[in-house]
């Protein structure tokens, strides 16, 4: 398979040789990466940087690159949802690991860095809004990491722990467990971060037990996975990329990391009162923790 030239079908170029969703080509990415949901929150981040040398949009997928404090970033945006992360994390990787002129894999492997700030829900009382936790590990209600092999660094016990608790109805894909990378937690790891498991789910509203006019399959999901407890883990928070992250980083040997805003606490039903103050305050403890020697 290694040598092999890939079709134009599979590895899709656009005319000017960029890579297709993306837009982007080899050298407009740098190898440590700020994934972010929300196209706008790009400016958010890369108005701090010193200068910007690539910026692309297309789609949800907007892309700056530039140095904060002389070391090279890039931020892009994702969009919501795994279904997006499988583009995103396949197009990055494709930039630094095919050859596009020859359509093969290059013979050595560049790993990259990813870092999501993202915004998230919490589900238990004591991790509040405004609060900043760091994803340790993900469950996926999503059902990408399914269609991929090669799955071994998955925590299935911790999968059939959760199945047996929630009485998981089977006509929804099988949770799976995956972890962060351990490096990029340690050097997070400072004071203001909380750290927890984070479930990952399909949609914002039915999946993650909002009912406006539509009731849910298991209206005692939420209250189920509050109370779940394997090993010591319990689960803490509610979104929508971080297990297809941690999924397709270990898939293609890359490292990554989930950081979330808490913006709402489902247990007791208060949001933010200053959601952007705290966003942005993240952004901050994030690029100054990627520039510390
Ligand atoms: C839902 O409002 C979106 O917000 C969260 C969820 O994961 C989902 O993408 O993250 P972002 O703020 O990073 O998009």
């Amino acid at each position: 398979m290694k040598n092999q030239s890939l079709a134009s079908s599979e590895l899709i170029l656009n005319e000017d040789g960029s890579i297709y969703h993306l837009n982007l080509k080899p050298e407009d990415i740098a190898t440590t990466i700020i994934t972010v949901g929300d196209p706008d929150r790009v400016v958010d981040v890369s108005q701090h940087f010193d200068s910007i040398e690539v910026a692309i949009h297309k789609r949800e997928f907007k892309t700056h690159t530039g140095t904060y404090k002389g070391k090279r970033l890039t931020v892009i945006s994702t969009g919501i949802g795994t279904d997006n992360i499988d583009i995103v994390f396949n197009e990055l990787d494709a930039l630094v690991n095919i050859d596009f002129e020859k359509r093969i894999i290059k013979e050595k492997h560049t790993q990259l860095s990813f870092v999501r700030i993202g915004t998230s829900g919490s589900i238990q009382h004591n991790i509040p809004v405004d609060s900043f936790l760091i994803s340790e590990s993900a469950i996926g209600f999503d059902n990408l990491l399914h269609f991929y092999g090669n799955t071994d660094f998955l925590d299935n016990q911790f999968s059939e722990a959760l199945v047996k608790h929630t009485n998981w109805n089977s006509n929804k894909s099988k949770p799976y467990v995956v972890s962060g990378d351990a490096n990029l937690i340690q050097t997070f790891s400072t004071e203001g971060f909380s750290k927890g498991t984070t479930a990952t789910n399909v949609g914002f509203y039915g999946p993650q037990g909002r009912v406006l006019r539509l009731k849910t399959e298991d209206a005692n999901l939420n209250a189920k996975l509050e109370n779940f407890e394997y090993k010591g883990v319990k689960i803490t928070n509610l979104e929508m990329e971080t297990s297809g992250i941690y999924g397709m980083a270990a898939l293609l040997g890359h490292r990554a990391i989930s950081l979330n805003a808490i913006l709402a606490n489902r247990a007791n039903g208060t949001f933010s009162k200053n959601p952007r103050a705290i966003v942005n305050k993240l952004i901050l403890k994030t690029l100054d923790t990627l520039v510390k020697k």
